[in-house]
């Protein structure tokens, strides 16, 4: 049997462990709450509803070993993970002794399989198919889901929104992802069109989605706000559509090949010149020139739903319900300021102790000024800004709890550097706090009171490792 084969088997195992669970039962769901875990938990959502089943749900940043006793303890037999649990096999395995569990996830695991006949762990990566590349979790998900209930291939799209969330999308599909789409395009759901490869076709003004684009990148335009006005009047379009600006959408036949032929031409000296058209996936049965439209701009809604603590709104979108699809679209609204806020905030305390700027690195301890699902974000932001040296970016946030999170990332490309290490040697000594991650980017959670003394061990560590790369 080849590995796709025996993929679909461990599903159906899954499926007749879900089936076997009494109809009066509440079924405990937890999925993860990025945009991939957020379509996930939507399918689950869908499924449980269609077939008349109870439920409770909790959408999570991260499952810590404290957050899976905690869960364990609660008053429930039957557990369904989505998108997250690869990560802590034996902790779960310990934990839910006793109970059910469905696994349906996508990440590396731990291990390559479960001892007890009570959870059924479902990853493609047991029998050697990347996850990271040919499904999701709402992929993964969706197979379960539709395995069980057939009415769910109506839902096939959802997980095509999730791979997008999860960047699986690489000028197309691969294999299994590829499978779900074309079912996705037979159920009408979604259509593939060639179109500009840029982000924000269905709802910026034109001039703005030139002006963000960096890949494709356009010289004298990306960046640059007077310069892609410009490019636009050289070209022969008009930016402006009466009083507004132009969206992609406005253009007429005659207008969007002026455009493409102008992108390509101002693209002479690039790589491949000729790289600005791409697939672009529509939702058939969403209104032209809204962020549900395009599965890329829909995934970046899902995004900033779950970051915003309204991950039942992502849900609500995905599933159809009009009046929670509106409240989740004015939920990104709020969450794009919440991000310039934090822009603010950054650039009130440039000078106070709470920014740390060493020779190689830069704190930003934001204790409870910025949001922690918003704080990776402004990091990010500030590490790819123009006048940006430093080698590591570090940011602490400060969760409801009395607990700090710590985040490490790295600009450029350091083959010897691994940030895990770099993590875990500043929190040596540190009580109660837990480290993990990989190479190219590590976190911790500790209480915040021992915040000070983490910041003071980060600052040598970090120090010293830009010296042993020099030497
Ligand atoms: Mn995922």
């Amino acid at each position: 049997m080849d590995s796709y084969e025996l993929l679909k088997k461990d599903i159906l195992k899954a499926v007749e462990q879900f089936h076997k669970i009494p109809k009066d039962e509440v079924i405990r769901v937890i999925s993860h709450l990025d945009a991939d875990g957020i379509s996930a938990a939507s399918l689950i959502v869908k499924l449980l509803n269609t077939e008349d089943r109870k439920y409770s749900l909790s959408i999570v940043q991260q499952i810590k070993p404290d957050t899976l006793a905690n869960l364990a303890k609660e008053p429930y037999d039957f557990f369904i993970f989505t998108d997250l649990g690869s990560g802590a096999l034996s902790t779960i395995e310990k934990e839910f002794a006793g109970k059910k569990v469905i696994i349906l996830d996508h990440h590396d695991p731990e291990k390559k399989g479960v001892e007890s006949k009570d959870i059924s762990f479902v990853n493609p990566h047991k029998f050697g198919i990347d996850g990271g590349k040919e499904v999701a979790g709402a992929g993964m998900a969706y197979l379960f889901a539709s395995a069980a209930d057939k009415r769910m291939e109506e839902f096939a799209h959802v997980a095509i929104i999730g791979a997008m969330g999860d960047m699986q999308e690489k000028g197309s599909f691969e294999r299994i992802n590829k499978e779900i789409l074309e079912k996705a395009i037979e159920k009408k759901k979604i259509k593939v069109i060639r179109g500009l490869r840029m982000f924000g076709a269905q709802t910026r003004p034109l001039y703005k989605i030139l002006e963000y684009t960096t890949d494709p990148y356009i010289p004298g335009v990306s960046g640059s706000e007077s310069g892609s006005i410009q490019f636009l009047q050289q070209v022969g379009i008009n930016p402006k559509n009466g009083t507004g600006w132009k969206k992609v959408k406005d253009l007429t036949k005659e207008e969007m090949q002026k455009l493409v032929t102008g992108v390509i031409l101002t693209r002479f000296n690039e790589e491949n010149p000729e790289d600005v058209l791409g697939n672009v996936y529509l939702l058939e049965e969403e209104n032209e020139g809204s962020p549900t439209r395009d599965a890329k701009e829909f995934a970046t809604l899902l995004n900033a739903c779950g970051r915003m603590d309204k991950a039942s709104l992502g849900i609500g979108a995905c599933l159809g319900d009009i009046k929670l699809k509106k409240k989740a679209i004015a939920t990104m609204g709020h969450y794009r300021k919440e991000i310039v806020s934090s822009l603010r905030w950054y650039e009130a305390n440039a000078d106070s102790e709470l920014i740390i700027q060493g020779d190689s690195y830069m704190i930003i301890n934001a204790q409870d000024s910025i949001r922690p699902t918003i704080i990776g974000t402004l990091a990010s932001i500030l590490s790819k800004s123009n006048n940006f040296t430093k080698q590591f970016i570090m940011s602490l946030a400060q969760l409801a709890d009395g607990t700090t999170k710590v985040s490490l990332r790295m600009q450029g490309i350091h083959k010897d550097i691994d940030l895990k290490d770099l993590m875990m040697k500043m929190t040596t000594g540190i009580e109660d706090c837990e480290a993990g991650g990989h190479a190219n980017a590590a976190g911790a959670l500790m209480p915040t009171d021992v915040e000070q003394k983490f910041i003071e061990n980060a600052k040598l560590v970090l120090a010293k490792a830009s010296m042993e790369e020099i030497v």
